[in-house]
């Protein structure tokens, strides 16, 4: 695809367009960068481009005579297609690209492309690190945290890219062809965006749209709308299981993990050799292990990585789901900026545990971000007292105050109800009364372990 000299628009300033804005100037084209939110500091955006040159900020409205010439409109996932912004792109019959489109159309390499509701990130990561176990130039993007437009430059034909890919990032692809790709599950999520399940479900099996028989698609055989998708999808589908011993594909059997593929059956190991807990991760394992296996990883290498892999510890680490209630782990939350991103990350009403040491931030925007999430809120450390009256101030009620993390957690497991979860995401770095933040996740874990007692 040819660039240079011609003329996109980028809409969004978050990760996504400034990678994609990045990339385009990159090669050599003209980028209007847009972004609907007016009281955004142009400065600020600018200040990450790495070159300003062939670059037209626009913040607030877009009007007709800035699109005019423009080749494809490269939208980032967080802005929904049908924002009143897109109508005159439409009108315009302008194409609509995701920004993994573009990464596409511009990148190299073979893709491994990871979606569905839950367990992508973990997935992703574990695929990432069979491959670079294995394989020299090797590329994790996506969703987990790395736009894939921002790697584009370093990749070579022989490089494998594996991207965490989300509904959002799918429902504008055009040509993105995964070799591999992987459906873990689809559960209700997102739905104020995509409306109905079945909707939903369509957007996540788009993942396979480009694929061919020749190519490979991962599906969980234990969830009925992915185990559905192997009728519909162009690529071959290989299931994954923890219910049934199946003919072809990853299953579970006595605790073990199995591979059959052309009639040969390899034992990748004992569920109790792996490092992350729960029958979720088990189904995470199998999917990447699919991924890897059909991609052509020998078994050897694969079994190595899988059984080495950790849970990236205390970031919005799973510990356990005790009377129906779901402990996490976000003790690396040590900002308000992380701490954002765990309250992002939590499905169910949540108990938070926050507070420690004063480092003199503001906690507005955090507290703004309880998006009706947070149920309660459990304080302690220095900064528990400036943290009330900041969530009071935006009319933030349900505050505990407690002395001690030990105290909080029991205050926690007492009045959560089944279906909710308890947070640890501080906020605050933990001196004072920790060590060190690893210190003060180690202890939140060993007090949600002895509730069981
Ligand atoms: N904006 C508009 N109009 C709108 C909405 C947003 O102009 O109607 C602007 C905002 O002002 C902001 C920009 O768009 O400047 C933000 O773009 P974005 O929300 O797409 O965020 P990015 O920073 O580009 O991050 C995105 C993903 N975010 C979302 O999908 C919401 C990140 O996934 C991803 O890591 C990143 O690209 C790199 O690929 C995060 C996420 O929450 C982790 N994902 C969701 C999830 O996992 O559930 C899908």
């Amino acid at each position: 695809m040819e660039f240079v000299q011609k003329k996109f628009l980028v809409a969004g300033t978050g990760l996504s367009g400034i990678g994609a804005t990045n990339l385009l100037l990159r090669k050599g084209a003209n980028v209007i960068l847009y972004d609907g939110n007016e009281s955004l500091d142009s400065s600020k955006i600018l200040s990450q481009l790495e070159r300003t040159e062939r670059v037209s900020l626009i913040l607030g409205t877009l009007r007709e005579e800035n699109i005019k010439g423009i080749e494809a409109m490269i939208i980032s996932p967080g802005i929904p297609c049908d924002a009143p912004f897109t109508k005159i792109i439409r009108e315009n019959n302008i194409p609509i690209w995701s920004e993994i489109e573009l990464a596409f159309l511009a990148g190299k390499g073979t893709v491994v492309g990871i979606t569905g509701t839950n367990g992508k990130t973990t997935t992703t990561a574990l695929v990432g690190k069979i491959m670079k176990d294995y394989y020299k130039s090797v590329f994790v993007v996506g969703n987990i945290g790395t736009p894939y437009t921002s790697v584009v430059e370093d990749m070579e034909d022989d490089s494998v890219i594996v991207a965490e890919i989300s509904s959002f990032q799918l429902e504008t692809i055009q040509k993105f062809k995964p070799k591999i790709s992987a459906v873990l599950n689809v559960t209700p999520d997102h739905l104020d965006r995509h409306k109905t399940i079945e909707a939903y479900a369509d957007v996540k099996m788009g993942i396979t749209k480009n694929q061919t028989k020749n190519d490979i698609c991962i599906l969980n055989y234990d969830d009925a709308i992915t185990r559905a998708m192997a009728e519909k999808i162009p690529a071959k589908p290989i299931f994954f299981s923890h219910t049934v011993e199946l003919k072809e594909g990853i299953f579970l059997l006595e605790e073990n993990i199995y591979v059959r593929k052309d009639d040969k059956e390899e034992l990748v190991c004992n569920r109790n050799e792996l490092q992350i807990l729960g029958i979720h991760n088990v189904e995470n394992v199998m999917a990447a292990v699919g991924m890897a296996i059909w991609l052509g990883v020998p078994m050897e290498s694969v079994r190595k990585s899988v059984k080495e892999f950790q849970a990236v510890e205390h970031r919005i680490e799973y510990v356990d789901t005790i009377d129906g209630i779901d402990y996490y782990n976000d003790s690396k939350g040590t900002n308000p900026d992380a701490a954002i991103k765990a309250i992002q990350a939590m499905k169910k009403p949540t108990y938070l545990i926050g507070g420690g040491y004063d480092k003199g931030a503001s906690f507005d925007e955090w507290i703004q971000s309880f998006d009706g999430k947070v149920k309660e809120l459990v304080l302690l450390g220095q900064t528990a007292k400036q943290i009330g009256d900041t969530a009071q101030k935006y009319g933030f009620t349900h505050i505990v105050f407690v002395e001690t993390l030990s105290e909080a957690v029991s205050y926690c497991a007492k009045h959560a109800k089944e279906g909710e979860a308890v947070l640890l995401s501080p906020a605050c770095a933990s001196w004072g009364m920790f060590k060190n933040y690893e210190e003060r996740g180690c202890m939140f874990k060993e007090y949600v372990k002895s509730l069981k007692e």
